[in-house]
Parts: structure tokens; sequence; C-alpha cells
């Protein structure tokens, strides 16, 4: 083995958008929902799919001509009406106004949908996950399975997309153009890994790694997965198939995704088709990348999400792919890098401390209450696996701060907290709201981005560092609200 680093190219910039051919993946989308949907009534229509997409063209589509159907901008828009749709296919879209961030549970019309390809359509009853590598047995596990053979746990966790506030980085970063929005604190509820790991023996040491596979990419395309640290999965990893009590909606992942809680959404794999426990992260030049189908020069399809994509990079920064971290805090891995202690740019794994005012909306018009002249400004705020201590207010931009004081439900560190501050503004006119969250370690949201040039790796002089995948960004001033009061 040469040597413990492999230094490989960096991550493209159009990286969080599909780069393949739009016209075959299209193509191939098609055929895999015709498969997914497994019937020949589907197939025997494809004909007609064509004269369809021209009525379309024409504008002359209005419901009659045949329902939407996925990847059509009005499906999506019909399915999750709480959402702000930045592309139907593949699907991505983040909630759509502040409101959603006054509700403890975020309902999955209004919960964010960040897909890379078109959501495969799975029948469940025909869907099995295959588990590999180092465990004693190796098996096909079946959605049922998953339900009647282990026990079944709910975690309620924040999941948020890495690239949420990536529209807030000046100069502009390529990638969906998130504002505040592609995050929510749903139930997730399914099987406990650790027993799936047992059940198997696989081998659960520390400084072991699971792969996770989603079955959402086309033949020939990038696998998305994940390489997750042992001691994560045995602690309180899930396969879930519910989300807030009912089935799984097929954007959100149905029948089975990993919910990984605390982590940013990028570890919770989708449609999870494949597991296999490893020695190390998936590297992909020897036996122990054991996939199904597994041809030699495919693997580098299956390493793009894990080691050069999702991963903190000052401008010019190259990605180096390791075998193995075993510091998994975002933060703390950031910092350990600014201070020479470590060369590898963080991979994005616990998500760092942030904070997001519901009520009062964007550029709303407010007045205090008649009962006591008051206005009830309300958020929420959390910080991965790590506890949320405290949330403070400013109504000035950020010049003066008081303490908001939680309120609900606290369900531990994987679920947001509610918060509240009672305002009582002295006169009328513009207000810049911003909140500020601090977690367990006294680590606080920094105020803004920094400049490119500055190079800088890790929050410092309270700013987030520009990040060239706009990622991980908790800065508060961008996330503000401004609000007109009217006494
Ligand atoms: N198989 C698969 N899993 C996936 C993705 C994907 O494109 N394919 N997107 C990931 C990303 S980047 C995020 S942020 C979350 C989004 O989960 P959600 O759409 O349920 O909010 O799913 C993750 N899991
Ligand atoms: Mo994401």
């Amino acid at each position: 083995m040469s040597s413990e680093y492999t230094t490989e190219r960096t991550r493209d910039a159009q990286d969080d958008e599909s780069t393949v051919d739009d016209r075959r993946r299209r193509f191939l989308d098609r055929r895999r929902f015709m498969l997914a949907s497994g019937a020949a009534a589907t197939v025997a229509l494809a004909g007609c799919a064509g004269e369809e997409e021209a009525d379309d063209e024409d504008g002359t589509d209005d419901g009659d001509d045949g329902e939407p159907e996925p990847g059509d901008r009005e499906y999506l828009e019909e399915k999750f009406p709480g959402l702000l749709i930045h592309s139907a296919d593949p699907e991505n879209g983040e909630a759509a106004e502040r409101e959603t961030y006054t509700e403890y549970i975020t309902p999955s019309e209004e919960h964010y949908i960040r897909n890379h390809y078109l959501a495969p359509r799975i029948d469940e009853s025909e869907w099995t996950i295959s588990l590999g590598g180092l465990v004693d047995e190796e098996a096909d596990i079946s959605v049922d399975a998953l339900r009647e053979e282990f026990s079944t746990e709910t975690v309620t966790h924040v999941m948020q997309c890495s690239g949420n506030g990536r529209s807030y980085f000046d100069p502009e970063v390529a990638g969906n153009p998130w504002r505040y929005g592609a995050v929510g604190n749903a139930e997730w509820t399914g099987a406990p890994l650790s027993e799936i790991m047992e059940e198997y023996g696989a081998d659960t040491s520390d400084g072991m790694w699971v792969m996770f596979a989603g079955g959402d990419s086309p033949e020939g395309e990038r696998v998305f997965a994940r390489s997750i640290p042992m001691q994560k999965v045995m602690e309180d990893c899930i396969l879930a198939y519910e989300m807030n009590g009912e089935e799984m909606t097929a954007e959100h992942g149905h029948p089975v995704r990993v919910v990984v809680p605390g982590w940013y959404g990028n570890n919770n794999v989708k449609w999870l088709e494949e597991i296999e426990v490893m020695e190390r992260m998936m590297m992909g030049d020897d036996e122990d990348l054991f996939l199904e189908d597994y041809e030699t020069d495919d693997y580098e399809n299956y390493l793009h999400w894990q080691h050069n994509s999702y991963r903190i990079l000052a401008e010019g920064q190259e990605s180096i792919r390791v075998e193995s971290i075993d510091e998994f805090d975002t933060q703390t891995q950031m910092d350990m890098e600014a201070s020479g202690e470590q060369e590898v740019p963080p991979y994005i794994y616990d998500q760092l401390v942030k904070s997001l005012i519901g009520y009062p909306g964007i550029d709303s018009t407010v007045s205090p209450r008649d009962a006591d002249g008051m206005i009830e400004v309300t958020g929420v705020a959390w910080a991965g696996d790590d506890a949320v201590e405290q949330v403070e207010i400013s109504a000035d931009g950020g010049e003066t701060w008081e303490n908001a004081e939680f309120f609900g439900e606290d369900n531990g560190p994987y679920a947001w907290r509610q918060f509240r501050y009672m305002w009582e503004p002295e006169e009328s006119g513009d207000y810049t709201l911003v909140s500020r969250a601090t977690d367990e370690n006294g680590r606080t949201q920094p105020r803004d981005i920094s400049d490119i040039e500055d190079g800088q790796l890790t929050i410092e002089d309270d700013s987030f560092p520009y990040e060239m995948g706009g990622y991980c960004n908790n800065s508060y001033e961008p996330h503000g609200v401004d609000v007109t009061v009217e006494l």
C-alpha cells in the first residue's frame, strides 16, 4: 500500500447537478420508472407518452389529457404544496415559507426534497437490500423482514441538506440555490441497524465502516453511496420505512432509507439497495469494495459523493481521499484542518449549530397583540448530534441581543428545539430580526461568510469560511428576517 492518502481531482463545479446527458437520463429514468411500477400496461401505453408530451409543449395540457406524472412540475406541486420547487426532474424543492419553522414536526408536504435522479417508484414487496462484506452471513433483506423480524424504533431527526443556505454565497456557487428551506424535523420509524448488524454477524468493532448505496441511479451513472462509521451505525442509525407515522413518499426514499440521526442529509441514503461492511471507507481499488455486478472500472461511480463532493473546500483546494477518519463532527474537522492538526479536508457528517426564525415571515408587516403589546417571535434551533443550549434574538440586525426561551417538545439533540422571544418594539418602522444559537460545546453561529480570497478553512472572526460547494453555511445574518412593525 503506497500511502494513506490518494489525491484525486477536485470536486467539479457542477457536482450538485446531474452531469449526464439530459435526454439519455430521461430515457433511462422513464425505463426505470416503468420497470419499477412493474406494469406491462404501462409499457403498452408508452407509445402514447410522446403524444402527451407534444400536447404539453403546445400548452394544451390542463389536466384532461393525462394526469401529471413524476418528473412534471404540476405533479410535484400538487403532492408537495408547501415546497418552492427548484427542479421537477429530478425533484428538488425547499420549504416555501418561514411558517414551516413555527411547527415542531414538519409534514412531508413541506419537508424539502433533494434528489440527484428522479425518484424511482419501487414495489416494496419485490425490493430487497443486499448485505455483504465483513459479515458472517450475507443476506438479501426484504422490507417485510425489516418490519417483522427486528424491533421498531422512532427517531425525531433534523434532516438538512448540507447545501442549505448556499444561495447566500457571493460570488455564487454552482448547485441547487437553496435559501433557508432545505431542512425539516420529522419522525422516522424503522429497524435499528445495530440489530441488523448483530443478526448477520457483522464485524462491529470501532474503526469499521459501513457503505450504504441507493438504487436510484440509472445504469452506468454515479451511484449515491455513503460510508458511515460503524460506531455511529451501532449507536443510533435506523433503516426507516415510515415518515411521520405514514408510509414514506417515493420522493423521500420509499421503501427504505437510512436515517443517520443529527447528521447532514447527504448521509441519509434513500431507496437503499446495498449495505457493505468494510474495514475502511469505500475506496474501490481492491476486493473489499465487494459489490454486486462489480466491474473494475465501475468503482469510481461509487466514490464520488463520498470522497469528492461532500467535502469542505476552500478555493483551489483539492479533496484528498483517505481510508478512514476518526473525527465525525464536521466543525471539529474544520478546526483541526485550520490549526494544521490534520491535512484532510472535512467530510460532511455531523451538523453545525443553526437556527431559523419561523414567525414573523420575511418582509411581513406585523403588529403587537392587543393583550400585552408584544410580538411573539418563534423559531427552531438545532446542533446535529450535539444539544443546542441557547438562542439569542436581535431586532437590530445583530447589534444588541436578548435571550429567547425554549418551549415545546424536547426529544434530545437530533430533533430541533422551538424557541420564543417576546418582542416589544418601541416604535413603528422597519426592523431586521436575526437569531443566533449556541451548542453545548459553546460554539455559536457566526455573523456572515468570509471573502473567497481569504482562503479561510473554519469559522473564525465571526465568519463562516467561503466554501466552494456552498456547504454547511450556518451564518445568521443572511438568514435574518426583515419586517415592518405597525404599532
Ligand atoms: N439514493 C439517494 N439518497 C439520497 C439522495 C439521493 O440523491 N439519492 N440525496 C441525499 C441528499 S443530498 C439529501 S440532502 C437527502 C434529502 O432527503 P429528503 O429528500 O428526504 O429531504 O437525501 C440524501 N439521500
Ligand atoms: Mo443534500
